[in-house]
């Protein structure tokens, strides 16, 4: 038998530890994702005709509704879910249509930073509908306001609901929409019951865009820094944990045949 040098045998041992090592490494990476949302179905948008779908959305305040198995702190993190209380973290759309989503908004407002995203952008018409009044900027909320009885509106936005373009995408490709999901007045009664937990009464947002040919995935995300409790919302903290966890308040939406 041949005789291996004593540091051959080493290189084996180290190379037999490493690889259990990045075995496991890779495992509990994948656990501790699938812990925290982005390990879920894909969330289709409804057909409603050849070239048309209805995208349905929530935006909760808690992660209780469709992360109801979330430890802590993920559980008190601000989420979107699907309007059959679902994760929300991989959206598909149909190609070459015209898409409405209809967003049940349940969170109180939250300033933004960058009023670049107070403004309706990128969807048909410039507009947004909200409780079935139109609006283009946060701005336009006050007006809306004053000629809706009993209305339950923030001034300032939940959340926003943006859908980008990766790097490089074809300009032909690229979408860019991005709507401010106008917030539940914060003394609101809690008078809705989702899946035993009580909320106060959304507002509905909703809005339309066209999508392209098929095989595209976008990115979409909240920019409204509602990501920390602890610290006010208050940047850089409002930009963390929910903000940059897939399934909460990032996700992708692919343009699919389906
Ligand atoms: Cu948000």
């Amino acid at each position: 038998m041949k005789q291996h040098s004593s540091g051959f045998v080493i290189g084996i041992i180290v190379s037999i530890v490493l690889g259990f090592g990045i075995v496991a490494g890779i495992w509990l990476g994948l656990s501790s994702i699938s812990g925290l949302g982005s390990e879920s179905g894909v969330f289709r948008a409804t057909r409603t005709g050849p070239n048309s779908a209805t995208l349905e959305l929530a935006t909760y305040p808690d992660s209780q509704v469709c992360h109801a198995d979330a430890g802590a702190p993920q559980i008190t993190w601000v989420t979107y879910c699907t309007g059959t209380n679902g994760l929300a973290t991989h959206l598909e759309v149909p190609p070459n249509s015209l898409i409405t989503v209809v967003l049940k908004q349940y969170d109180s407002g939250t300033a933004l930073i960058n009023d670049y995203f107070a403004q309706v952008r990128g969807t048909i018409g410039g507009v947004a509908m909200l409780d079935g009044k139109p609006f283009s900027n946060v701005s336009d909320v006050g007006a809306i306001s004053k000629n809706t009885k009993g209305h339950t509106f923030a001034s300032d936005p939940g959340h926003t609901f943006t859908i980008q373009s990766a790097p490089n995408t074809p300009q032909s490709e690229a979408i860019f929409v991005s709507v401010p999901l106008i917030g539940v007045n914060s003394s609101a009664p809690a008078n809705v019951n989702v899946n035993g937990i009580m909320y106060p009464t959304p507002n509905i947002i909703s809005f339309q865009f066209h999508t392209g040919p098929a095989g595209i995935t976008y990115l979409w995300h909240c920019y409204d820094p509602c990501g920390d409790t602890q610290y006010a919302r208050k940047p850089p903290f409002g930009f963390s944990g929910p903000m940059w966890t897939l399934g909460y308040m990032a996700g992708t939406v692919s343009v699919t045949n389906y």
